[in-house]
């Protein structure tokens, strides 16, 4: 039997400080109309999809950057893509800067089914950078300064005839986001992403290093949880600061099956089996018969190394 879920990975090319949110969802629906055409019925944003990556700014005073957030969601500016993707009957995730009722800030993606149902958002919890201007760095990436650590853990919605989970960006790096889906049986994992080309911190690190470590990160976590990995690219120059490209899928043994190449707008799709999850599951990462959960205190109870003496 085959559950089959046709994705389209909608990378997307530079965003300029400049650009108008209507450029940008003009550019979305162009990818969605794309994706349509291919046959998809889920379309994947990247992180911080509707803005420039704005924490490479400093702001002195943090609400300057409020700008650059959704005080609700949906909202006019998106609306026409939510209307869209319920009229293709397309499912939906895109990442966007959340401000609360309360006025927290969180990096947010939201998940929407293919009858426009918002199923439900997930909020960053890796966030990586700094909090104050570091002037030792190449360039700033003050993910600590504007958004808090999200809230909501990392959770599995049964929808679209699967079990589907979401994280961001630096998420894709730890293992345990994965793991924590795969605990809920994770049949595909969505993260968008923004990666800067160069390290801040050591500028000698070329760009085929920091490729090989995010395809790296994306194929043990799809293999070891026996889950599809999509992850989408904001990639290209923006404002002069250089966004790398790795749109890909990876399948649940963890080969990566598609990859799109280039940093401009574009759309890789490809048709996702949800049951070619079920032998991994089953077998070698058949959790309930192979875990010694016993003896992994220090995962959740220890937050830094401590080496013995
Ligand atoms: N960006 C980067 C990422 O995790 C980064 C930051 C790059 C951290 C490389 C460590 C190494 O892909 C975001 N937005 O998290």
């Amino acid at each position: 039997m085959a559950r089959i879920i046709t994705v389209a990975a909608a990378q997307m090319g530079p965003i300029q400080r400049s650009d108008s949110k209507a450029s940008v969802v003009a550019r979305m629906l162009a990818l969605m109309e794309k994706a349509h055409g291919m046959g998809a019925n889920l379309i994947i944003y990247p992180e911080l999809a509707l803005t420039t990556f704005f924490p490479r700014w400093y702001f002195a005073d943090r609400a300057e950057a409020d700008l650059w957030f959704e005080r609700s969601m949906p909202n006019s500016d998106v609306q026409p893509l939510f209307d869209r993707a319920r009229a293709l009957q397309m499912g939906m995730s895109f990442g966007y800067g959340e401000i609360t009722p309360e006025g927290r800030h969180f990096n947010t993606s939201i998940l929407v089914d293919d009858l426009g149902r918002t199923v439900g958002i997930y909020r960053k919890i890796h966030l990586p950078g700094h909090v104050e201007h570091d002037p030792q760095r190449t360039h700033q990436h003050l993910e600590k300064r504007y958004f808090e650590p999200g809230d909501l853990g990392f959770p599995v919605w049964r929808t679209m005839g699967g079990l589907f989970g979401m994280c961001i960006c630096n998420d894709r790096r730890w293992p345990e986001t994965y793991r924590e889906m795969g605990l809920q049986g994770v049949e595909m994992v969505m993260l968008g992403f923004n990666t800067p080309s160069v390290n801040s911190q050591r500028a000698s690190e070329a760009i085929e290093e920091r490729m090989f470590h995010h395809r790296l990160s994306l194929q043990a976590g799809a293999y070891q949880n026996a889950t599809w990995v999509v992850a989408v690219a904001k990639a290209g120059m923006e404002d002069g600061h250089h966004l790398m490209g790795g749109t890909l899928i990876v399948d649940p043994d963890g080969h990566i099956v598609a990859e799109l190449p280039g940093e401009d707008d574009g759309v890789l799709v490809h048709a996702c089996d949800l049951d070619a999850t079920r032998f991994g599951k089953q077998t070698i990462f058949d959790f309930k018969r192979h875990r010694r959960i016993e003896h992994y205190g220090r995962i959740t109870s220890q937050v830094g190394t401590i080496e013995p003496a």
